[in-house]
């Protein structure tokens, strides 16, 4: 808990002296120091490193965690009932999470009175508005290396989940392939911590570059990003995970957040739904009432497929860096969002991070510019910390309902005093 306590604190550290630095060199006149040895040397090398850094996973990342993801979702159908209504409400409650994060990024607007598309180094790719069936076509990749060397993301997203669905299907057979990428998901996801021990340097870099470059014209404009995200968390967390509990699990929400709370705070302090993963699967057997059967299923495929937290930040994330540049979104390019965000999220393991590694996934899948992630990377930690939070709560308040609905729930332990703490 240290070791990750330390990065945390280097990368605020690096956000909060990255602001300094850069306020105070937007009021230096320009000249060689500024403008060659720091913003178009240092700040660019230290900053774009680190973006390319995030931006090499993508691929690798989403291929290999997706097939992980789907060959697992693949089993489901030894699971029956279970797995297919599992399933169903991740991906619903991942749906609706970017649905109220995309409507709401629309409403704050965060990104209006920051113009950045001057400063923009590559042309966005908006793809001009196709047909819908052109685009589902589309979404079939002639070559799949070809998909994976252009970047072509809803191509990789289908190659990649036919290609665990086909390996949960052939069965005892495909186990040493599965065997391989299991291994290989271990790999990548040691690779994402490799390159978020640059995140302090690459933070600070980037957001001294912002503040230097555009000065405190960026401040509000983040600050509303900020609040577009933790608010848009907020409404899911209580009026979405609230709704189901009670309406459809007929089940007191109070008590539910009263226990859960300790589990969440791991979270929080984590940013890492994986670490939480034992605590959250005690606390739904122990505390929450349900059967060992269905949390120890349930709730390991939800660290790994569903992240609503995830999903808000990328939606309110769209709408803003559309915004600073200037890019006019279709509602077809809002749908390409939802559904490439709730695809994404099926894979990717929860570690601190990853979500702002499928987030440049996202903005490729509607052409906007991966560099409007240097604007808000400052800022993700806090993000990320708040986002693992609501991932684990809805994974645990679907388990909840999926056991209940299920009779694999015991409500006497739910209702039990609140103060039991946990065995040790
Ligand atoms: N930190 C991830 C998790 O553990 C979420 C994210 O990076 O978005 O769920």
């Amino acid at each position: 808990m240290k070791k990750k306590a330390s990065l945390t604190s280097k990368i605020f550290a690096g956000l909060i002296l990255g602001a300094i630095f850069g306020i105070i060199l937007s009021k230096v006149p320009g000249g060689f120091i500024k403008d060659t040895l720091l913003i178009n040397g240092i700040f660019k090398l230290a900053g774009r490193g680190f973006i390319n850094g995030i931006r090499m996973l993508v691929v690798p990342l989403v291929f290999v965690s997706l097939v992980c993801g789907s060959a697992a979702i693949g089993d489901v159908k030894k699971l029956g009932r279970v797995g297919v209504k599992t399933l169903g409400f991740y991906m619903v409650t991942t749906a609706i999470a970017i649905t109220i994060a995309l409507v709401l990024g629309n409403v704050i607007n965060p990104g209006v009175g920051l113009d950045l598309s001057k400063v923009m180094t590559s042309e966005p790719t908006i793809g001009q508005a196709s047909p819908l069936v052109d685009i589902i076509i589309d979404m079939i990749p002639i070559n799949p290396i070809q998909s994976m060397a252009e970047g072509s993301m809803l191509q990789i997203i289908v190659f990649s989940l036919l290609t665990g669905l086909s390996i949960a299907l052939v069965g005892e057979k495909a186990q040493p392939v599965f065997k391989i990428f299991e291994s290989l998901n271990e790999v990548i996801m040691k690779m994402v911590g490799v390159v978020m021990l640059f995140a302090p340097y690459g933070v600070f870099a980037l957001i001294a570059n912002t503040f230097a470059t555009v000065g405190f014209d960026a401040m509000w404009p983040l600050a509303k990003y900020m609040i577009g995200v933790l608010l848009a968390l907020a409404i899911h967390a209580t009026a979405t995970y609230m709704g189901i509990l009670s309406l459809i699990g007929k089940l007191n929400p109070v008590i539910f957040f009263k226990k859960f709370a300790p589990t969440m705070s791991v979270a929080f302090s984590t940013s890492s739904s994986n670490a939480t993963l034992p605590l959250t699967i005690e606390t739904a057997e122990e505390k929450l009432g349900v059967s060992k059967s269905v949390a120890s299923f349930t709730l390991p495929l939800g660290a790994t497929i569903n992240m609503d937290g995830t999903a808000i930040m990328q939606g309110v994330a769209v709408v803003f860096i559309s915004q600073i540049y200037g890019i006019e979104l279709s509602l077809q390019a809002f749908l390409t969002v939802i559904v490439t965000a709730t695809l994404a999220s099926v894979g990717t393991a929860g570690v601190p991070g990853v979500g702002l590694i499928t987030l440049s996934m996202v903005l490729q899948s509607v052409g906007l510019p991966v560099e409007g992630i240097a604007l808000i990377i400052g800022i993700d930690r806090l993000l990320d910390m708040s986002r693992t939070v609501v991932n684990i709560t809805g994974d645990t308040v679907c388990t909840l309902v999926v056991a209940k609905s299920e009779g694999e729930f015991d409500e006497s332990i739910y209702y039990s005093d609140v103060k039991k703490e946990i065995t040790a």
